[in-house]
């Protein structure tokens, strides 16, 4: 059951000009035309502990996670999940999970934050919030959309493929 949305994104190379009337320098312009399609990643489920920041990928979200408590190193090392993040609307797409070493204190405060990479920038379209803590999402404006509180299957047109940092509080 793949999500619609995803489809490999395939940039079917133009048919290369070999002009044979050309000379020999002709063709090494064709060095310029390296082809971006392998650019495009399959989708990631990854772990980041805000803690440690280890950052673990994995082939699905459920062995990201096994279980909602995470098992193994992760439970050991006493991390629990604070968040899921998804690239796409309804759950779909590459994941992110972010451990805290401590469900999320309700002092008011922003206790955890992540700046996101690269590929997760501007990618966010829905998140879960686990173990107390709520999702705050910032755009790069510097103003913020949350708090998330549960599981949101869209985080609102305001903010959807924006968040460069998130927050758990
Ligand atoms: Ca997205």
């Amino acid at each position: 059951m793949t999500p619609a949305g995803i489809t490999r994104r395939r940039h079917r190379g133009r048919a290369v000009l070999a002009r044979s009337a050309a000379v020999g320098a002709a063709a090494t312009l064709s060095l310029a035309a390296v082809p971006t399609a392998a650019a495009a990643p399959d989708d990631e489920h990854c772990v980041y502990s805000v803690a440690t920041q280890a950052y673990q990928c994995f082939d699905s979200l459920d062995k990201a996670t096994q279980r909602h408590g995470l098992s193994g190193s992760a439970r050991t090392a006493g991390e629990i999940i604070g968040a899921t993040v998804f690239e796409h609307s309804n759950y779909g797409g590459s994941t992110l999970t972010i451990t805290v070493p401590e469900p999320c204190p309700k002092n008011d405060k922003v206790d955890f934050w992540l700046d996101l990479d690269d590929y997760w920038q501007n990618r966010i379209s829905s998140v879960q919030a686990w173990s107390t803590c709520w999702v705050w999402l910032y755009p790069d404006s510097g103003d913020r959309a949350g708090p998330y509180k549960e599981n949101h299957p869209e985080v609102g047109s305001y903010i959807n493929d924006r968040t460069v940092t998130v927050g758990l509080s």
